[in-house]
């Protein structure tokens, strides 16, 4: 049978990056396992968010406002599991086994890394290195057989299957299953508003290179307005965005939003100006996003009943994952009794 995991870090506020390539496909998950019949179990991994330096009420702050758009998002606790990586401490006790199952080579590789270490690698945590391992575990202690992430992510879940093949190889076992990478919809890779090469990212320096999903609307206006573009018209087909980056990001951000294809949006917009299109798109976002963030500030007022919740999702979590470890560990060759 499939189950579903994904996570996301509580790095900072949520983008409308994570909102169109993760969070949203979290849901169709949810909606195709309660069909279906099988698992979908979803985490904010405070683990992974230290890797780089976290203040701490921040930290607690940015966990709970991720659990709020979790659930405001449309995840519901009761068809989902929702939870904290930290109150589920087999993640990290698996990372460890995963830290000698994988090679310092095959980290070393991964863009993440070299993007995120920069120039100075000396100075990277030893976490943010090891990041995939932990992230291998996290999918693996649930025998997990899909993770929808967005593009940058495909890396580190192919590099989950090779922890896993290499762990059934050297033990012997046919243990740990080869997880799909899930990479679906128009927005897999939401773009930087002021830098078309660049991904929209949390942690970018400058606010207006992103939509927070706690923007309110004249910010989100004002954002859009300020985008950077090319002096253009818009194309009226898709290979009219070639090499045209800026562009094509906030064509694909209006086609996700509005569940349209490319060429249905273009066959909509083709031929305006971007002064006469942003406007379209801001109220595109704002209708999509003030739900949400209304409903996120409402839960950030009762943060007890946030933490209940998740508190409630990581007894469940570890139902799953306490006898994986165990199992693990025996394979291994740790004595448990
Ligand atoms: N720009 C994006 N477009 C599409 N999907 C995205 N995701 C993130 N940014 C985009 C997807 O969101 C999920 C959670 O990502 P994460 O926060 O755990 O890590 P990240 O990819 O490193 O996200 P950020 O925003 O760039 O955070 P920082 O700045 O802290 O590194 C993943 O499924 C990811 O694909």
């Amino acid at each position: 049978t499939p189950r579903a995991f994904s996570g996301i870090q509580p790095s900072g506020g949520l983008t409308l990056g994570n909102y169109l390539g993760a969070m949203r496909r979290f849901v169709d998950w949810q909606d195709r396992g309660l069909k279906e019949g099988f698992e979908t179990i979803f985490c904010m991994v405070d683990l992974h968010a230290i890797t780089v330096w976290q203040d701490p009420d921040a930290l607690r702050r940015q966990t709970r406002e991720l659990a709020a758009g979790y659930i405001a998002s449309g995840l519901d606790p009761a068809k989902s599991i929702l939870f904290n990586q930290s109150q589920v401490p087999e993640h990290a006790q698996l990372a460890w086994i995963f830290n000698c199952v994988a090679r310092v080579g095959w980290m070393q590789r991964m863009t993440q890394w070299k993007d995120k270490a920069g120039k100075n690698q000396q100075n990277a945590s030893l976490g943010l290195f090891a990041y995939p391992a932990l992230m291998a575990a996290d999918i693996l202690i649930y025998q997990t057989t899909h993770v929808p992430v967005g593009e940058d992510q495909k890396q580190h879940v192919e590099l989950t299957r090779d922890i896993a093949a290499k762990f059934n190889h050297d033990y012997g076992v046919n243990f740990f299953p080869m997880t799909e990478p899930v990479i679906e919809g128009a927005a897999t890779r939401v773009m930087s508003l002021r830098d078309g090469s660049k991904k929209m990212s949390k942690s970018d320096p400058s606010d207006m290179a992103r939509i927070n999903m706690t923007d309110d609307a004249d910010t989100i206006a004002n954002k859009i307005r300020k985008a950077r573009t090319d002096a253009d018209a818009l194309p009226c087909e898709p290979k009219g965005l070639d090499d045209r980056p800026e562009a094509r990001n906030l064509v694909n951000i209006f086609a996700a939003l509005s569940d349209q294809s490319i060429d249905q949006v273009l066959a909509d917009v083709g031929g305006k100006q971007f002064s006469e299109f942003k406007p379209m798109l801001s109220d595109l976002a704002v209708a999509k996003l003030s739900p949400i963030s209304t409903e996120m500030a409402r839960l950030m007022q009762v943060p007890d009943e946030i933490d209940a919740i998740i508190g409630k999702g990581a007894e469940k979590a570890r139902a799953i994952a306490a006898p994986v470890l165990k199992d693990a560990y025996e394979i291994v060759g740790m004595i448990q009794s």
